[in-house]
């Protein structure tokens, strides 16, 4: 069958020397760096839903992609066929060996629970004979809990325990969806789980709700034995004035509170990070230190726009830092690089939805490399160590093991008129060394 991706030749490594738009400059999925394939380092997906299910709409004004699939129009069972046939054309020409997606994104619609069990489960059939044929994986799924009027007051938040019945189905259903795909995570955006004023909101009565939610995923993941990892992805606001997800120590907060820290683990999205006040590499780092390290959505923001823009991204040195930080926590297990990004409105043709995700992939790339450059020199895992060192013996060692008591460091400071020299930070030099690196 035609799809729309015909004329584009499939997206090859041909190196720094290359000047084809269409051609990786820095990817090379074989090349291998601190021991494992750039592929394997990276585990990158498309998106579904800006690539395929997006029409080019903004709140001001109507679609302007012109894709055959028809995205945004009322879909049938043969449209979403014809969807997944394109998308599986894109992914191949591209040469990534992940997708991600909604429920909604993929599957002909449908107004009934029971209407939405069989669109579902037709439209999967399709997509694992793709994944069969094609051998690109699924790396998450998820449930859409947020475009459909019924969830305007909340998906697992709702005030109406009925509507919580409609998200508890399509929760258990693209759970169960996403193991029957071989899927490697399945992820909960709560992009509706929060509020739009507090004047109508029992905060105390929501969070129970989530929590409990959250626990039933996990107690049906066990139940049909699903083995990916279970991820929640953070994001502060937009649409609700106030999601309770709104960054990893919130949700880590929220974990612990509700017994589910050994059980989820974060999807950090590089423009909610920003959004929420955060640089993304502080989430990173974060998600690191809290043992709760999950997958990662990859795009930008603006810094002039304050909200979710979501655009590809090309800051190799902002990569380097976040990646930097992946890699000094393990790397990642189940999750990879998900390109939650969307092309502009006016980049209307085939062939920028490649140069979007290949230039997007070769900075993922450069980063990667100057990460492990930063690794390999040691210089900057050098100064930290130093940094810490008294830690690792007298007071500091007692102090952190629970054997020195306040009264004990502060007879520690009179007894040895303590007055300790200051030291530089190095900032300027430490980010140089980055820089450097990139
Ligand atoms: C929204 C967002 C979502 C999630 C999946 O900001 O990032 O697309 O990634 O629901
Ligand atoms: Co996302």
């Amino acid at each position: 069958m035609p799809t729309y991706f015909d004329s584009i030749p499939p997206i090859k490594h041909e190196g720094t020397a290359s000047n084809n738009p269409l051609a990786f400059k820095y990817y090379d999925p074989r090349k291998v760096v601190l021991g494992k394939t750039m592929a394997e380092h990276l585990r990158i997906a498309v998106c579904y839903w800006h690539t395929f299910a997006w029409p080019g709409n903004d709140i001001f004004g109507a679609g302007t992609f012109d894709r055959p699939w028809k995205p945004g129009t009322p879909m049938t069972q043969a449209m979403a066929e014809d969807r997944a046939a394109n998308a599986f054309a894109f992914f191949e020409r591209l040469g990534t060996p992940f997708y991600c997606f909604h429920d909604v994104d993929a599957m002909a619609d449908a107004l009934t629970p029971s209407a939405y069990k069989a669109s579902l489960a037709r439209i999967a059939d399709v997509l694992a004979a793709h994944q069969e044929r094609s051998g690109v994986k699924l790396l998450w799924g998820t449930a859409n809990l947020f475009s459909h009027p019924r969830y305007m007051a909340g998906g697992a938040t709702n005030p109406d325990p009925e509507v919580v019945a409609w998200a508890s189905l399509q929760v258990r259903e693209m759970l169960e969806t996403t193991h029957k795909l071989g899927g490697s995570n399945y992820v909960l955006w709560g992009g509706r789980e929060g509020y739009d004023t507090i004047l109508n909101t029992n905060l105390k009565q929501e969070l129970d709700q989530l929590g409990r939610f959250l626990n039933m995923v996990v107690e049906h993941k066990h139940k049909i034995g699903f083995g990916g990892t279970i991820l929640i992805e953070p994001k502060p606001h937009e649409p609700t004035k106030h999601q309770y997800d709104r960054d990893t120590a919130t949700v880590f907060g929220f974990l612990k509170n509700y017994g589910l820290e050994n059980e989820v683990k974060v999807n950090i999205e590089a423009n909610h990070a920003t959004l929420a006040g955060n640089s993304f590499e502080h989430e990173i780092a974060t998600a690191v230190a809290l043992g709760i390290m999950g997958s990662i959505d990859i795009n930008r923001g603006d810094a002039q726009n304050g909200w979710d823009t979501d655009q590809f991204p090309n800051n190799v040195m902002e990569i380097t830092q976040a990646i930097y930080e992946l890699l000094r926590g393990g790397g990642f297990t189940t999750g990879g690089f998900n390109f939650d990004s969307k092309v502009r409105r006016q980049s209307i043709d085939a062939e920028d939805l490649f140069y979007a995700h290949v230039g997007g992939i070769d900075v993922l790339a450069r980063g990667l490399l100057g990460a492990a450059k930063l690794i390999e020199g040691g210089e900057l895992q050098g100064f930290v160590d130093q940094r810490y060192a008294g830690w690792k013996s007298g007071m500091g060692e007692k102090m952190l093991a629970g054997s020195a008591s306040l009264a004990d460091m502060a007879d520690y400071a009179v007894n040895n008129d303590v007055m300790p020299v200051r030291k530089s930070g190095r900032q300027e030099y430490l980010e140089n060394l980055v820089t450097n690196a990139c």
